[in-house]
């Protein structure tokens, strides 16, 4: 794959502003741009304005994309968390940087970017959710949640102690950030990871957006999709039916004659004590409100008796609105943070982006979480603004991914990207005017969490090019599916039997081996033709 050398002076075409502060300069005497990456936990692509406006408006979010681009096909290699975080980190995917799934520990004395960084010069950063379990390595300074974290008083670990903060998580996280920043070295340039927990599982919103989203939100044409030609996909165990009532969608056992899901845990699980741990966690003016608030929707659930359907779509309703909520807080966060740089005249040289480490399932295919490769899991949000490099209001249709973060940012500060890095510099496609840039015609993904992960996905990996999608579900599976992205975007035709895509398949599988080649996926030892056997990249 073709890696583009820039002219590096091309930036200056977007002119220098008087008052950055920050004062180290690249060789050819441009100020390094400072690098602020926002990242949240489970955030869809459709539960954002700038790309969708169905269910919520976040201003704050939507204004990266306004001052900047808003990448409208960004995917992940591996939907799932502490595998996206790893992949993101080194450029590389996980057969390469070792971290395969949730269970995995990261090798921390390899190759990351803000090492990289650091060595040219940077201040670096690292506040929120890490979930990499080994000790964070190439910062100056870090304080992470533990593990998945709380979202509520969250206990914060740095180099020297632990401690409980009072508040709401996104809240405290973005106050941490801001107070890094406040007294950060001015005469260097900083790369700042701050990575929210919200809006993953188990969707606890801050009490003053409670009453946010009282009327009911559509639901998705999929909701109740019956899987059929997809086994893998009738297979898990993320539907929203098998939603907890208590750990979920927050009921004391008061109100329920008993559990109606599995929540989709491998192995015995108690949701209510879960949910009693985390109400407990609660500071005396915390609890009021909440009991206040979820005693009110208990107590209609209860005199409704509800049943099948009717159930289903109340555990979507209770779902989607807590979800939301926690976005209105990541959004209103993100907002303190900009209008921060504006202050402090930063936001001129600085790169924001907002992502999320995956996508999320809102419902379509019945379901919630994401590992899937099909779309809402697959693709990630992903906004980029840098005032000096990127022109307001860019669209990019290209396939990125979210390995081409690190070495767009060693780019931009004109760090070499090391030969080991997979990504591309997205620096082209933002630099283009007119003729576009050669990029990558295809996506390639793996996904390992089976049989020992939550949710039941099968494994799989698979390739995306603009119009089509190939997977192959396999372990204890050996399935393939086959979708016209442009006839079926909601991937409900399997049409991998269809004799009229015979051709498709074929040159799809073709140029998937090609992938697993050029990527380094162990090709000797893939066998495309069987199932069980298969021990591509696999470790256990
Ligand atoms: C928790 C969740 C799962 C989720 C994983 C991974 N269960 O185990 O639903 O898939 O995290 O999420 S919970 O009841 O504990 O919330 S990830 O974002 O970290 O990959
Ligand atoms: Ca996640």
């Amino acid at each position: 794959m073709k890696r583009f050398l820039l002219p590096l002076l091309s930036v200056l075409a977007f002119g220098c502003s008087q008052n950055e502060s920050s004062t180290q300069e690249s060789k050819e005497g441009v100020p390094k741009p400072n690098i602020l990456f926002i990242m949240s936990d489970d955030h869809a692509m459709k539960a954002i304005s700038a790309y969708s406006k169905e269910l919520i408006r976040t201003p704050n979010i939507d204004r990266i994309a306004q001052e900047g681009a808003l990448m409208r096909n960004a995917f992940v290699t591996n939907s799932i968390c502490a595998p996206s975080r790893a992949a993101i980190l080194t450029g590389k995917y996980s057969h390469l940087n070792g971290l395969r799934d949730n269970r995995d520990e990261f090798d921390g004395s390899q190759m990351i970017f803000p090492k990289l960084l650091k060595t040219a010069g940077y201040q670096t950063y690292l506040i929120g959710k890490w979930h990499l379990k080994s000790k964070p390595q190439g910062f100056d300074f870090w304080k992470i949640l533990i593990d998945q974290g709380e979202y509520y008083n969250p206990r914060l670990v740095s180099e020297n102690d632990t401690t409980v903060v009072n508040g709401y998580t996104t809240d405290v996280i973005t106050d941490e950030g801001l107070s890094v920043l406040q007294s950060r070295d001015k005469s260097k340039p900083f790369v700042m990871l701050l990575q929210h927990k919200a809006p993953h599982r188990n969707w606890q919103p801050n009490i003053k957006h409670f009453r946010l989203f009282e009327e009911d939100l559509p639901i998705p044409a999929t909701l109740y999709d019956d899987y059929k030609g997809r086994q893998a996909l009738a297979e898990q165990d993320q539907q929203i039916t098998n939603m907890w009532l208590s750990n979920d969608l927050k009921l004391t056992p008061d109100y329920y004659e008993e559990e109606t899901g599995t929540g989709g845990a491998v192995g015995p699980s108690d949701p209510e004590s879960s949910y009693a741990a985390m109400l407990n966690r609660m500071t005396e003016e915390q609890r009021v409100p909440w009991d206040a608030y979820y005693d009110s929707v208990g107590l209609a659930f209860k005199s409704a008796n509800l049943s099948g359907k009717e159930l289903w779509n109340w555990k979507y309703q209770r779902y989607i609105k807590d979800y939301l909520k926690c976005i209105v807080s990541v959004d209103e966060n993100v907002g303190r943070v900009l209008d921060y740089l504006e202050a402090e005249g930063l936001a001129e040289n600085t790169i924001v982006v907002y992502t999320s480490d995956q996508g999320f399932y809102l419902g379509e295919h019945g379901m919630y979480d994401k590992r899937f490769m099909y779309e809402e899991s697959f693709r990630t949000p992903m906004l980029i603004k840098y005032p000096k490099g990127i022109r307001s209001e860019t669209s990019i249709e290209e396939l990125v991914m979210n390995i081409d973060f690190a070495p767009t940012f060693l780019d931009y500060a004109g760090v070499e990207i090391p030969k080991e890095m997979q990504g591309l510099s997205m620096r082209p496609l933002f630099e283009a005017r007119g003729e576009r840039p050669e990029w990558r015609e295809s996506v390639y993904y793996h996904y390992y969490e089976y049989p020992h992960g939550w949710h039941k996905v099968k494994r799989h990996y698979g390739i995306r090019n603009y119009r089509y999608k190939l997977i192959h579900f396999y372990h204890d599976v050996d399935t393939w599916e086959l979708y016209d992205l442009q006839q079926d975007p909601q991937e409900m035709n399997n049409l991998i039997d269809d004799p009229k895509y015979g051709d498709v398949v074929e040159e799809l599988k073709a140029k998937l081996i090609e992938k697993q080649i050029e990527l380094n996926e162990q090709p000797e030892i893939i066998d495309l033709t069987r199932g069980e056997e298969f021990i591509g990249g696999d470790r256990l």
